[in-house]
């Protein structure tokens, strides 16, 4: 009883030394040089096709492969020095692929219906997370120590996307160790964000929301172990799917999550159009995806729709913009004006502990006992095990490559395994979450609810918010499948956004509902478009 009064009021003494610190760093950031410019808009045409139509006109020999490669590099070549996005690139060896494709169309020994079946992405460029293995690219993570790593093969999902025609362009920024949610380390710098570059991408997958909403590319392989596929596709106004837990493999990318983790971790698309979302996952799950039916017609009116616009008050997250929260009641009204459906409010209690749930679930054992792998072994690499509080000794006297969220990061784990027993208390609360959604969502349920408490913020905010990605990490606990859906853009020409959620294997249900919503919302947004 005592301890939970401590333990309050060193919440909210937390709480009220973050509100100064952050208000602190605005005030010292609007002294610094300002640039809050977007982009330059993409205007050539060819970017601004979906991947399921470029490769409808390779194929029907209306437009080149090589084009469509160079416009994309003209476009990367322009924006990167502004985004900082694509860390590696393998331009010549794509324009060579590109070659190979158009002779293979010219010759016309494959009629267009052929095609069309075995390679559905035929000469479509595609970006990939550093993290995950492309052959001949860094395979890092942001990690100092692995500069010189090189993957040798690529990961089972580009292979997917490969063997269907795509054309890789080069590898993308992301977080140390993936596990932040602001894309910034010691070897590639801050990624920053194309509607206005004094903002945030997201993480992990950051570079990969960034390129894609820039236009600099079609669509991108992400993995999310706590919203890093969801938070840079929000943060970047782009569409972004965590399919059901291990539908799509999850090989060759670093840290490879194994234990319980390897439960939580996702591979999953990120792209512009949403008309690509359910052809890429339909590519890059493989044999998997007759576990799910995603070509079973959706017809919204019989979906049942709940709607929740806050966590119920968690002290470790921010309150939920108002301009969020505005922007999920449109869209309620939307779907009960459009198709006669009734959106029921509900309130699940447990979400408010959200935060708690998901370091407790990532420190459990295994129920064979086995712990997996901590992130200060991943963090030294097969080195020696870094000391969290030494390591932040080195850091204030600038002496540690690593960055300050990660070692954050390992010091939060380090306090979650030590409380054991609330653990258990949180491992059952998560169970019983797990019921709930399954007899909330059935076979036929959506539910609607906030992307992230907050729209993309400044650089270096989020290590003054770092639960804040409760909102998206409760999902990965739970299994469920969720579509990033953008809404548009708010009164500063940033992202709007909402997670669709449904239930296991039910992952055609928010993919259709998101692809219902991109002509009334507008999709994806140019960025630096009048
Ligand atoms: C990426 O990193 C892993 C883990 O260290 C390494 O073993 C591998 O060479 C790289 N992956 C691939 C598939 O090449
Ligand atoms: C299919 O999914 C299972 C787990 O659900 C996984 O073990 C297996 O490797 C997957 N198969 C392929 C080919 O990805
Ligand atoms: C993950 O990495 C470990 C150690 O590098 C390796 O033994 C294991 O086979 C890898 N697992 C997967 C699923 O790639
Ligand atoms: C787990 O939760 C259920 C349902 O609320 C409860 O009946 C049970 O006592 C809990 N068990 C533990 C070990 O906390
Ligand atoms: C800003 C920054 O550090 N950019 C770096 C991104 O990564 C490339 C490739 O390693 C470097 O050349 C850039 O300097």
């Amino acid at each position: 009883m005592v301890w939970s009064v401590l333990e309050r009021s060193l919440v909210l003494l937390l709480r009220g030394a973050s509100r100064l610190l952050l208000a602190l760093l605005s005030l010292a950031q609007s002294f610094g040089p300002r640039n809050v410019r977007p982009v330059p808009p993409a205007v050539r045409p060819l970017l601004l096709l979906s991947g399921v139509e470029l490769a409808r006109r390779i194929r029907q020999k209306q437009i080149k492969c090589v084009d469509v490669i160079q416009e994309y590099i003209s476009r990367i070549r322009d924006v990167n020095p502004i985004i900082n996005a694509v860390v590696a690139e393998r331009f010549a060896a794509a324009l060579k692929e590109a070659k190979e494709v158009d002779n293979r169309i010219a010759e016309g020994g494959e009629d267009v219906k052929s095609l069309e079946e075995s390679v559905p992405y035929l000469g479509v460029p595609f970006t990939v997370k550093e993290a995950i293995a492309l052959e001949g690219s860094p395979n890092s993570s942001g990690l100092v120590s692995r500069k010189n790593v090189i993957a040798l093969t690529d990961a089972d999902v580009v292979t997917n996307l490969r063997k269907a025609g795509a054309i890789p362009l080069g590898v993308t920024n992301c977080s140390e160790l993936c596990m932040w949610y602001e894309s910034s380390n010691n070897l590639y710098g801050t990624t920053r964000n194309p509607y206005n570059v004094d903002r945030i991408v997201g993480g992990s997958s950051g570079g990969e929301g960034c390129i894609i909403a820039a236009a600099g590319s079609v669509m991108g392989v992400g993995s999310d172990i706590g919203g890093s596929i969801r938070m840079p596709a929000f943060f970047n106004g782009i569409y972004g799917h965590k399919p059901t837990t291990g539908l799509v493999p999850n090989g060759g990318q670093f840290p490879n999550a194994t234990g319980r983790k390897a439960e939580f971790l996702c591979t999953g698309p990120m792209c512009r159009y949403v008309e690509d979302l359910i052809p890429m996952l339909k590519v890059m799950a493989g044999p998997n995806i007759s576990k799910v039916k995603l070509d079973e017609e959706v017809f919204i009116k019989k979906v049942k729709f709940y709607s929740m616009e806050h966590d119920g008050g968690s002290p470790f997250v921010s309150k939920v913009d108002s301009e969020l929260i505005r922007a999920q009641r449109k869209l309620t009204e939307y779907l009960e004006v459009q198709f006669g459906v009734q959106v029921q409010q509900v309130q699940i209690h447990k979400m408010k502990y959200a935060f708690q749930i998901w370091s407790a679930m990532m420190v459990s054992p295994e129920t064979d006992g086995k712990e997996s792998r901590s992130f200060k072994e991943l963090m030294a690499d097969h080195g020696k095990e870094i000391r969290p509080l030494w390591e932040l000794v080195k850091k204030i006297l600038g002496l540690s490559p690593h960055t300050i969220p990660a070692i954050g990061l390992v010091i939060t784990e380090d306090l979650a395994k030590a409380n054991h027993q609330s653990n258990v208390k949180l491992m059952n609360m998560s169970r019983n979450l797990q019921n709930e959604f399954s007899n909330l969502l059935g076979d036929d349920g959506v539910f609607l609810y906030p992307s992230h408490p907050k729209i993309a913020p400044r650089h270096h905010h989020p290590k003054l918010m770092p639960f804040n990605f409760a909102y998206t990490a409760i999902f990965n606990v739970l299994g469920l499948p969720v579509t990033q859906c953008p809404l548009g853009l708010s009164k500063d020409g940033l992202p709007l956004g909402i997670q669709l959620v449904a239930n296991h294997h039910n992952d055609h249900l928010c993919l259709r509902v998101a692809q219902h919503l991109e002509c009334a919302f507008g999709g994806w947004r140019n960025p630096g478009a009048p």
